[in-house]
């Protein structure tokens, strides 16, 4: 017989040979609004396991997150609310920071890019790489608002789409058939800042040429990272495959890190080009002595934990900055996830579909590990998965409570009643014991190969596997029943149940690491560190237990059904409020009192009211003005199809505009009328009837 040794193995014996510590990365999410389950699924619970894990085997890790506080999204949300784009990221970057805390993310740091040692930083580093001319420069013409005196991000340039003729497509997508444009593609292209049609001037931006890079990314991912995960190198290929382009790393725009050039005055770092950064940045703030050894020395492992979205960022852009920079290390590996949907839906904050984490822990307080344990239990390690209320809830009755619960229960509330709650004798052991204890031994490998292996959801099987493994136990030798005439033998299997349970709170704490730290208060102990995992002598017999409450507690229907209809409810008040916001238009600039005073607003009286023959649109009043028949034309014909039944109506209108010629007939004033978000107009009517000429004031 010989043994088989596959290559990941070997990969795997290679690596832990070679590194002395491992630098844990997290995307880092944008501070413009709150963090959901798509983005602890995806990212930071497997980011948190890992670093975990690695910590428990008391190897030396880092494990750094932060928010991301720069871009346009951000600033589009700052302008939405008329607020600023720092009041929108200290919102979010506060909310988001004690969401994680609260899910036990064990982040060594937190911080944020709109810090002082970031700015530093990411502009020291753009700095470091245009001294060494590792960029191109490049003089392009670009869209530009006259009237709001900058430049347009594509984001702030709508016009019709070229493919469906929505007329509100943006300059980097149309959102109607979800085509990816170019700003130039649009037609009738208009400024959303000022609503004018922009114009094209030159502007001078900074390039990272990736073409020039490209040799060295193939033979770095493609022969030497074949171990990634497939969805990554499958994804890192195409875009080798398709050829890399200049990318640009500036951009005109006041929210960002000013680019440190002369003559770049109103230009800042593009977002992609900061934000990696930022782990960089966060390191030196947490280490400002030790921060080169965790980004510069071979021995370091990196492992950067992002979506899937944000691939080509993190095994291509960045990498080609930090080497473009000669002095850091890359990243060893990259585990990026697919997307998590929810209940058949893909997640989207504009549309409301997401569970929110601060509103989840609002409405199960204490349960964070349920949600830990449902989101790997279904992560979408290798497709997209989908979340719904129904499965979790199933996780949750039939294995943690059902399974984990279950058997710790059992075996705590057994050794009371029987033992005084103190760990009882090991005996003679059967052949069916030591079955149990060699099976059990066996969970460490099978949840440390998965891990290494970045496989989060058979890794936490595995650790549940020995809570099986025990359940399977206690039902076999059914203690309850020995207890009534063999001591010897029920002092047995609890001391073995014991010992599995005080297993199960090293295997489980990466995935579970509340409920841990219960179980460790059940049995009385600290933590053991992971290499006593398979020891099934941690605890010492005689050894007295603490108190068992519940670990788990099921879940009702009434409780999932709340949180589904929940769901579907916000989802449609805010497509209605999405709507209304979106016709909202922002308010125009400030007045002066006297130049509202100028203005004679008035009531009149519907005398006569017809449309105009061969118009589609206009109406023809005759208002009685309290002086004189006065005659007013008024472009809301569609919405009035029997305009006879305004007359005795009264209306508002102003008096002391220039009378105009429309169609031959003098129009002398303005009816007013109020425009819904749909577009339809209603006119305006006083709430009692006034003396005809009366004012408005
Ligand atoms: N903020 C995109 C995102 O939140 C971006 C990640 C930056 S990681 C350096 O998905
Ligand atoms: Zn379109």
């Amino acid at each position: 017989m010989y043994f088989c040794i596959s290559k990941q193995q070997l990969q795997i014996g290679i690596m832990s040979t070679r590194f002395k510590r491992t630098l844990v990365t997290s995307a880092l999410p944008y501070a413009n609004g709150p963090v959901h389950i798509g983005h602890l699924a995806g990212v930071y619970v497997p980011a948190d396991i890992y670093a975990r894990y690695l910590r428990l085997k008391g190897e030396e890790t880092l494990f750094i997150g932060g928010s991301d506080e720069h871009g346009i999204p951000i600033t589009l949300k700052a302008r939405a609310e008329g607020v600023s784009p720092q009041d929108i990221v200290d919102r979010y970057h506060e909310l988001n920071k004690q969401s994680f805390e609260a899910f036990g993310i064990s982040f060594d740091i937190y911080s944020r890019t709109t810090s002082d040692i970031h700015q530093r930083v990411a502009s020291d580093f753009f700095r470091t790489l245009y001294d060494k001319g590792e960029f191109t420069e490049k003089v392009s013409e670009q869209y530009y608002d006259e009237e709001a005196k900058q430049f347009l991000a594509d984001r702030y340039i709508v016009g019709s789409c070229p493919h469906c003729g929505n007329e509100k497509a943006y300059g980097d997508q149309c959102e109607q058939c979800g085509t990816a444009l170019s700003p130039d593609e649009l037609i009738n292209p208009r400024s959303t800042l000022s609503g004018s049609q922009p114009v094209k001037r030159k502007t001078k931006h900074w390039y990272l040429p990736l073409d020039k890079h490209e040799p060295w990314l193939r033979q770095w991912i493609l022969e030497e990272h074949k171990e990634w995960k497939s969805n990554v190198y499958g994804q890192c290929k195409s875009w080798l495959d398709m050829g890399l382009q200049p990318r640009a790393v500036s951009r005109d725009l006041d929210w960002g890190v000013p680019v440190p050039v002369e003559g770049a005055e109103g230009k800042v770092l593009y977002v992609w080009f900061d934000a990696p950064i930022g782990y960089i940045s966060n390191t030196l703030e947490l280490l400002p002595d030790k921060w080169e050894t965790w980004w510069k020395d071979e021995e370091t492992k990196l492992v950067h934990f992002i979506g899937k979205d944000n691939i080509v960022f993190h095994c291509i852009v960045f990498p080609a900055m930090l080497k473009a920079e000669g002095s850091f290390i890359l990243p060893e590996n990259v585990p990026a996830n697919e997307f998590m949907n929810l209940e058949g839906d893909k997640i989207s904050t504009s549309n409301n579909w997401a569970v929110w984490l601060h509103e989840y822990l609002e409405e199960f307080p204490g349960k964070q590990d349920v949600l830990r344990y449902a989101l790997t239990a279904n992560a979408p390690e290798t497709k997209d998965n989908d979340f719904t209320w129904k499965e979790f809830q199933a996780h949750n009755n039939n294995e943690l409570v059902a399974v984990l619960g279950n058997f710790i229960n059992r075996a705590m509330v057994l050794t009371q009643k029987h033992f005084n709650n103190k760990v009882p004798t090991l005996g003679e052991l059967t052949e069916y014991d030591r079955e149990t204890i060699a099976e059990a031994k066996k969970v460490k490998e099978a949840v440390e190969s998965n891990l290494e292996q970045f496989r989060f959801r058979e890794a936490q099987k595995e650790a549940m596997n020995l809570a099986r493994i025990g359940n399977k136990y206690l039902a076999d030798t059914e203690p309850w029943k020995t207890a009534k005439n063999d001591k010897a033998r029920t002092a047995t299997i609890l001391n073995i149940a014991l010992q599995i349970t005080a297993n199960l709170s090293i295997v489980c704490e990466p995935f579970l690491p509340f409920s841990t730290e219960k179980i460790r208060a059940f049995l009385n102990t600290g933590r053991f560190d992971w290499n006593s995992l398979g020891s099934f002598q941690l605890l010492p017999e005689g050894h007295e237990l603490g108190k068992a409450t519940l670990l788990f507690e099921k879940i009702e229907d009434e409780v999932i059904e709340r949180q589904v209809k929940k769901l579907h409810d916000t989802k449609k008040n805010n497509q209605v409020g999405a709507d209304a916001a979106k016709a909202v238009k922002p308010i125009k600039e400030v007045i002066q009192f006297d130049a509202f005073e100028k203005l004679d607003i008035r009531v009149g009286t519907v005398l006569e009211c017809e449309k105009v023959p061969k118009t589609d649109k206009l109406l023809r009043f005759l208002l009685d003005d309290g002086l004189r028949e006065r005659t007013i034309l008024s472009g809301i014909a569609q919405w009035y199809p029997n305009p006879g039944k305004l007359v005795g109506k009264q209306v508002c209108f102003i008096a002391n505009l220039e009378p105009r010629k429309v169609r031959g007939i003098l129009s002398e004033g303005m009816i007013l009328s109020a425009e819904n978000a749909d577009g339809t107009l209603a006119l305006i009517e006083p709430e009692r009837t006034v003396l005809p000429g009366s004012p408005v004031v």
